[in-house]
């Protein structure tokens, strides 16, 4: 079990964070076993020392950086560096504790500070931190070296998984030759994806804090929950202030349940006047007997709502709440998964744009940042582990499954306080009619809501209502399907009768709500027939017709929620089925919107105004 908390890094009177974005030295390791770095000790010295290196910006994926197309589908040890002039007051006060925070890397880290190893961390998608101060204080007058190496490889333990195959034919490959081989439809981007900081807080410091809320009538109630670290004399002030900073409640207990009377709740967006009301809770960790300057001050936003699921809805704040909105990728031109503010927020433009009131974190968790809007904009979130292509179940142990929950570990502790993240969804489209299947959901999904009890959990599934031995343990039936796409290629005709079919079996069988949580078409942009034929614009407009009049038809019955497949076009690996990547967004790569985009906001809008 996780024994820290991983709280957002954030400046306060008592916290600072220095942000590490820009150029970095750069060196993949193309010796023959991949592992020369390591050999050579490369963390010990100055990269630029060891070899040549190249200026890579972080954050972002390396694959599109260079024009070298080795480097683009490049599998094994990347090598990061950088050099960082601290502070004085931070290596003088030794008071003050100094965090290495790594929001994200793909896949498996090893982070070294002055040539010293400071934490590893597997697994992308997630922010992992190591406590740097005692070796910057070694010595004060050298500047302190960052180097990470970075590991892309994925394997039957990894999440997502893969498989590396060597091809040992020297008639037919050249030497060495061997694939990242993966079952998962987008491109395996690499390297430091999210931003590096430092951050301060006090010795005595405020870990973690968590809370639960509800309501009854007009009062809010914010169960919470504080740890602290390093606190031996200190006593606590927690104030929950509204959105304007006036103080509604407060306590000096590391623990209990606050009351707001009146109480604002967090709105989805849509769905009432003020969407993603946010309160603050202010904690304030005092240490008695040194003054008010070492005290910590963590401010959490949160939203006061409630989530629940009866055998045919899906209730926010005890009303009734349909899903219309999209899946989407972190993925875009360039920079590959590498978190940028324009794009993020360009994203959120198009969202409401298209009067969408939720996404589904599709396939990994994305940047807290991310979360933080929807918070703030209400917009709904299904947050999505990295468990995508899990599809060799039989050949899994069981470390797969123990990395699994651990991933859970990491997701739940991080994304826990977010109002806008009402599900879990544990997996994407796994081999769930497989026998070890049946173990292996209920494991995973029993962990998930032994972890937070609060809310649905789900895995998304594209398997067979009759054989598929997840569906028993989740919550809401979330299920993606392709008619007239993968099956039937061609036939719009087929649709009304398989999705009403598709409808039918999993609510007769389950009586829980169901989520059509993938549908959609691949459009290469400015294709046109009509009549339409497939990879045309006006074939995937009447996909997405011959869809909706079955979701008109089922939302008044048991269907909770309709996801497009996909937001945007988007990057996927090599192979004949796939022109330049995935091309079912209803918006390009570059975010310009195909005819389907303004099908939807017709729709979605229609949906939002109750005059659908
Ligand atoms: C589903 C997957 C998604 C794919 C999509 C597709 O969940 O990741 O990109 O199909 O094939 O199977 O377009």
């Amino acid at each position: 079990l996780l024994n820290s908390g991983m709280l957002y890094p954030q400046e306060s009177s008592s916290r600072e964070v220095k942000d590490l974005s820009g150029l970095w030295d750069f060196r993949a390791d193309t010796s023959p076993n991949r592992h020369q770095g390591f050999e050579r000790s490369w963390f010990k010295s100055r990269l630029a020392q060891t070899g040549p290196v190249m200026e890579m910006p972080v954050p972002a994926s390396y694959n599109d950086i260079t024009q070298d197309p080795a480097l683009r589908d490049f599998v094994g040890w990347v090598w990061y560096e950088r050099e960082v002039v601290v502070p004085a007051r931070w290596v003088d006060d030794k008071e003050i504790r100094v965090v290495l925070r790594v929001g994200s890397a793909h896949y498996y880290s090893v982070v070294w500070v002055n040539g010293v190893k400071v934490t590893e961390h597997e697994g992308g998608h997630l922010p992992f931190e190591a406590e740097i101060g005692s070796i910057i204080r070694e010595d004060p007058n050298v500047p302190c070296r960052i180097t990470i190496a970075v590991n892309n490889t994925l394997n039957l333990t990894t999440l997502p998984p893969g498989t590396i195959q060597y091809m040992k034919d020297r008639t037919m490959y050249p030497d060495g030759f061997f694939v990242q081989n993966y079952q998962f439809d987008f491109f395996n981007y690499a390297g430091i994806h999210r931003p590096v900081l430092l951050y301060t807080t006090p010795k005595a410091y405020v870990d973690d804090i968590s809370v639960v809320t509800d309501f009854l009538d007009n009062t809010g109630l914010v169960q919470y929950d504080i740890s602290v670290k390093n606190a031996a004399t200190s006593s606590l002030k927690v104030t929950l202030m509204d959105k304007d900073g006036y103080s509604v409640a407060s306590s000096k207990e590391p623990s209990g349940l606050l009351k707001v009377v009146d109480v604002h709740l967090w709105w989805p967006y849509l769905m009432d006047e003020k969407p993603g009301y946010l309160y603050s809770l202010e904690v304030r960790l005092v240490e008695a007997y040194k003054g008010s300057a070492y005290d910590d001050v963590y401010t959490l936003p949160i939203g006061i709502r409630t989530v629940k699921v009866t055998s045919n809805k899906f209730l926010i704040n005890n009303k009734p709440f349909y899903f219309h909105g999209v899946n989407k990728h972190e993925d875009s031109d360039i920079r590959g998964k590498g978190f940028d503010w324009p794009l993020i927020v360009k994203d959120f433009n198009l969202i409401k744009w298209l009067g969408a009131n939720s996404f589904r974190t599709s396939h990994y968790p994305y940047a807290e940042e991310i979360l933080q809007m929807c918070d703030r904009h209400g917009i709904v979130v299904i947050d999505e582990s990295p468990g995508v292509g899990i599809k060799d179940i039989r050949s899994y142990g069981n470390a797969s499954l123990a990395h699994h929950l651990d991933v859970m570990d990491e997701l739940v502790r991080r994304d826990k306080n977010h109002p806008s993240v009402v599900m879990w969804s544990v997996a994407n489209e796994p081999a769930s009619e497989m026998s070890p299947a049946e173990n292996y959901f209920k494991t995973v999904i029993q962990h998930t809501k032994a972890l937070d009890p609060t809310r649905p959990v789900t895995f998304v599934t594209d398997s067979n209502f009759e054989r598929d031995r997840g569906a028993p343990f989740v919550d809401v039936i979330c299920v993606n399907s392709y008619f007239s796409w993968y099956h039937d290629p061609g036939h719009l005709e087929v649709i009304p009768i398989q999705l009403k079919t598709q409808f039918e079996n999993w609510y007769g069988k389950y009586k829980k709500p169901i989520i059509q949580s993938e549908y959609g078409a691949d459009v290469v942009p400015g294709l046109h027939n009509d009549p339409p034929v497939m990879f045309t614009e006006e074939y995937q407009k009447e996909v997405l017709r011959n869809y909706h009049r079955v979701f008109d038809e089922k939302r008044k019955q048991y269907v909770v929620g309709e996801l497009i497949w996909n937001f945007a076009d988007f990057m996927t690996s090599q192979g004949a089925l796939r022109v330049v990547g995935n091309k079912k967004g209803i918006f390009t790569r570059q975010r310009q919107p195909k005819s389907a985009a303004f099908v939807l906001r017709d729709r979605y809008w229609r949906l939002a105004n109750g005059t659908g």
